[in-house]
């Protein structure tokens, strides 16, 4: 029987999937092949696209007529094809799409919709396509009661969660399924429905609300998504009533390996936990004395069994840390916490290392824990909820941050994307806003994830290109010139008018939307910038520094090390200097600083205009919802350009070169 597709409440945006982006499909004669859950839900996509476009669908054994489109699942061909590749080719007016499992022919199917009426024109030599990572989750950090200083999605900026309200399941289940539709049609497989830090509402679902889990987990696996959970390190004491959690004591193991069991007899193909242990607060290993090897081996043997995996997150730093301390660098806490682990942890156990050594800012080096375990699966964590680039009030496109990011290569020639073999996660940016994301522009954030997350050297433009072609079916090129012009280069407008040179932070604290450059500079939250009188940024070299970046190897290590070597964009990261000190492009750092934040505004201002002239080409709400956001974004951007560019005077006593007021 063809699943149905899920019906949008009224109002919703159907994002990248309009049912315009189907027509290629739905005006044709589809056959059908294969017995599996998903190819229902195949099933189910051509039979909605026909009955619009007026196509015709067969299932099952041929009618004797011609195909348009075969989709058949079918033995594999010379090269694996694994549950989730597919094949495509196109020879005597058919299109072919196989695959050997129920996932791949969606993916296939999704595949063909991208194409549109390229599919069905001329002949297509045999492609085969595979996601290069088996792993493509987003995390959420929902919570499930609304807490008191974080709210109902801890960094969402997009409404309320899709999953909870208020202390309950929202129980909106096919909007859960359209979500996973979404997530699907961009090549997502994994969703975790809870926040990292678990409260203790949250805790419980690990247990006796592991009902409303099942729930979710149904309406996501139509469209190939496994769910996952975040569990807390002390569940047996807090849940269980264990009077210790120690990850070597008998009875805590027995403890998760009923827990775990259970969970499987509520959700077979449960994914697996995430947890954040000893970070910000949360309970940990090292209450025991023990190492976050042993701890995460502690779940990856409950996990074990039923094929589960621990996601095991590396942000552990000393957020309580003395401002006056020098010798304790933030960035440097994950590599030396878990390089001397490597080796240590079991196979069901991922160490999860958010994309840089900070904490999401618009601008920093590649971790270098990626590139020092060799030995243990690691998993790449981003962030496309955007806590720190614009809270989904500014336009900020991070296609081209997380490109750079998966093809940056730390040694032995391998590349983050590669180096990630337990995965890419991604923060989730969606919640129960009508647009999904807050910012309508945002959506293509999600999107663009999913798509590196199946192939990380992708072109970004071409991901970008590929979401507004989707979501824009009949866009005439004077929208798609538009929305490249506002989203292509955003990132980098954010960064101008924001935290010059790497340096990070000077967000107000606690929520970190807009400016304060001395938010966190006397903080225990060690994200400091230093600036006097002289200069500004952090000595991390190994000669005068914290030693950070000697965590990295050669090249990077040597690169890093001297000012004159190192890249413009994080010479504040890596170093501190007179404000006199002449960047490779010429300028000096205070004169790059007032550059780029008049410029950062003034490229607002530009973006602003390119999106009015768009009214018209795209529906009235999402054109006036993006409209004012960007009122919003230039009001920010004018506050932080005044912010940064006064306080920077004001210490230095350096004018502008060019003369601008400076307030
Ligand atoms: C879920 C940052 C955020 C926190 C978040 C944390 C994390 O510190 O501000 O809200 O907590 O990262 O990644 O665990």
């Amino acid at each position: 029987m063809p699943l149905p597709v899920p019906v949008l409440p009224e109002g919703v945006d159907p994002a990248w999937l309009p049912p315009a982006a189907f027509r290629a499909i739905g005006g044709r004669r589809t056959l059908i092949r294969g017995s599996a859950p998903l190819v229902e839900t195949v099933h189910g996509e051509v039979v909605q696209a026909c009955r619009r476009f007026g196509g015709r669908v067969v299932r099952g054994a041929p009618d004797g007529g011609a195909y348009d489109l075969a989709l058949a699942l079918g033995a594999e061909g010379p090269e694996p094809l694994g549950e989730e590749g597919f094949t495509c080719a196109r020879e005597g007016g058919t299109t072919t799409v196989t695959a050997s499992g129920g996932r791949g022919l969606l993916y296939g199917l999704f595949h063909v919709v991208r194409l549109g009426d390229d599919a069905f024109r001329g002949e297509r030599a045999r492609e085969v396509h595979r996601p290069a990572l088996a792993l493509r989750m987003l995390d959420h950090w929902d919570n499930v009661a609304v807490h008191p200083v974080m709210g109902q999605v801890e960094r969402g900026y997009a409404g309320g969660s899709l999953f909870w309200r208020d202390g309950s399941a929202r129980g909106e289940l096919d909007r859960v399924r359209a979500y996973g539709r979404l997530l699907a049609a961009c090549g997502i497989n994994a969703v975790s429905v809870n926040n990292v830090n678990v409260h203790a509402a949250e805790a419980r679902l690990l247990t006796d609300r592991i009902g409303e889990v099942a729930d979710i987990a149904a309406a996501l696996r139509p469209y190939g998504i496994r769910t996952h959970l975040s569990v807390s390190f002390a569940a047996p004491v807090t849940l269980g009533g264990l009077p210790t959690a120690d990850p070597l004591d008998g009875a805590v193991r027995d403890w998760w390996a009923g827990a775990t069991r259970r969970v499987y007899e509520a959700i077979p193909d449960f994914g697996g936990y995430v947890v954040k242990a000893d970070s910000e607060g949360q309970p940990g290993p090292f209450a025991y004395g023990r190492s976050h090897a042993e701890g995460a081996n502690l779940l990856a043997a409950a996990l074990e069994p039923f094929g589960g995996t621990v996601h095991w997150r590396a942000f552990v730093y000393d957020h309580r840390q003395d401002w006056r301390d020098r010798t304790t660098d933030r960035a440097r806490a994950a590599y030396d916490h878990f390089v001397p682990l490597d080796g240590e942890f079991a196979e069901q156990a991922v160490l999860q290392v958010k994309h840089g050594p900070m904490d999401f800012q618009v601008r920093e080096p590649v971790s270098p824990l990626i590139g020092a375990m060799p030995r243990t699966r690691l998993a790449v964590e981003l962030q496309a909820t955007q806590e720190y680039t614009g809270q989904q009030r500014h336009v900020c496109w991070l296609g081209p941050m997380w490109s750079g990011v998966l093809r940056f290569r730390h040694e032995h020639d391998q590349s983050v994307g590669e180096l990630a073999r337990g995965g890419l996660v991604a923060v989730s940016n969606a919640g129960g806003d009508p647009f999904w994301t807050g910012h309508p522009l945002a959506q293509a954030n999600l999107y663009t994830f999913g798509r590196l997350a199946w192939q990380p050297d992708a072109e970004p433009r071409a991901v970008l290109d590929e979401w507004i072609k989707l979501s824009f079916p009949a866009a005439p090129p004077q929208l798609a010139d538009g929305l490249h012009a506002v989203l292509d280069g955003s990132w980098r407008t954010y960064e101008k008018y924001t935290a010059p040179l790497g340096v990070g932070f000077m967000v107000q604290p606690g929520h970190h939307y807009g400016p304060s450059v001395d938010g966190y500079e006397y903080s225990p939250w060690g994200t400091y910038h230093f600036a006097d009188r002289d200069g500004i940024g952090v000595d991390r070299s190994v000669a005068t520094g914290t030693g950070y970046a000697g965590q990295y190897p050669k090249p990077w290590a040597e690169l890093y090390e001297s000012p004159d070597t190192c890249p413009d964009e994080l010479l504040l990261f890596f170093h501190h200097v007179p404000y006199g000190h002449v960047l490779k492009s010429g300028k000096t750092v205070i004169q790059h600083i007032y550059d780029t934040h008049f410029e950062g505004v003034e490229e607002v201002e530009e973006a602003r205009s390119v999106w009015a002239s768009l009214a018209g080409l795209v529906d009235p709400a999402r054109h006036a919802r993006v409209a004012e956001r960007y009122e919003e974004q230039l009001r920010g951007a004018r506050e932080w350009r005044d912010q940064v560019n006064s306080y920077f005077f004001r210490k230095s006593g350096v004018p502008d070169g060019r003369g601008r007021r400076i307030c």
